[in-house]
């Protein structure tokens, strides 16, 4: 299986700070040629840039975007895995629209927080923490409608995984909303079978899935991937499981490493993490391949 790797080095429009500085750094560290051991493929690289000379937060995180829709449709017309490192968890914005060749597109969403605010509901206003409302269509309609070929995935086709970092509403919508998930508790003491039936009622309903990993859905006393990393989270090793467990449940179409941040990750060990993830899942959709 050949794999196109597209690095998204930015953080909240800027470009090589803090959580842009996560897919350069994997890519010294070795992440092509992880990527190629674990497939037997070639691996071509691509990188998206920003063009506007002035930073927005929004406006650059959907330029972004667009251009990497761009990146994710001509990779699948080419018949390459698209695998994505990005600083934001806003790049599945434009990774799902790259995707819509997928009939019925899923998502399975790996992260301690929800990502699921709304520019109303945000206590922050990161705009991070509203990837995932984009991806469901709860916010920024005009801005993703913009990028061509948008469409909402709707929330029965969406599993989060791992989150144990809500805000109000989000708690709200995870105890009443109509998406799965399997909180970070859970999966830490019910291992990788956690996942069986909601991945099952997944498979029932979405053709293939995007596989999100935001590197915050790790343990925070293993691995300290961001500065928003939490504590109660599942172990690297259960990470694996865990993607394996999906890979062979479900199709994934494509799949992302995000937010990490070489200066919080002190030991290591994070990057080390990642790197390891990037095998698991290239190996795993390779096998399926
Ligand atoms: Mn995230």
């Amino acid at each position: 299986m050949d794999v196109t790797l597209i690095q998204v080095p930015y953080d909240s429009g800027h470009r090589e700070v803090r959580m842009g500085r996560g897919p350069g750094h994997l890519v010294s560290l070795g992440a092509a040629q992880a990527v190629e051991a674990a497939t037997g493929g070639n691996v071509a690289m691509e990188r998206v840039e920003a063009d506007t000379a002035f930073t927005t937060e929004i406006g650059t995180a959907f330029e972004l975007a667009h251009k990497l829709t761009g990146e994710i449709a001509r990779a699948r017309r080419n018949g390459t895995f698209p695998l994505v490192l990005a600083g934001n968890c806003m790049s599945s914005v434009g990774t799902i629209t790259g995707l819509t060749d997928v009939p019925r597109l899923g998502i399975v969403w790996l992260d301690a927080h929800g990502d699921l605010n709304t520019p109303e509901t945000s206590p922050t206003g990161f705009l991070d923490g509203m990837a995932l409302a984009v991806c469901t269509g709860r916010c920024w309609g005009t801005l993703a409608g913009s990028l061509p070929g948008f469409e909402a995935v709707p929330d029965e086709r969406i599993l989060h995984v791992g989150a144990r970092a809500l805000d109000p509403a989000e708690d709200t919508l995870f105890r009443e909303g109509d998406f799965l998930s399997v909180s970070g508790d859970a999966l830490r003491n019910g291992g990788a079978g956690v996942l069986e039936d909601p991945l099952e009622a997944l498979a029932a309903r979405a053709d293939a899935v995007y596989l999100h990993l935001d590197m915050d859905v790790h343990d925070a006393r293993t691995v300290r991937a961001n500065p928003f990393a939490e504590p109660g989270g599942p172990s690297p090793q259960q990470v694996r499981r865990l993607i394996d467990a999906i890979a062979q449940r479900i199709p994934v179409a494509g799949a992302a490493v995000t937010a990490y941040a070489p200066d919080y990750d002190r030991d290591g060990a994070a990057g080390q993490a990642a790197l390891e993830l990037l095998q698991t899942v290239a190996s795993a959709v390779a096998v399926r391949h």
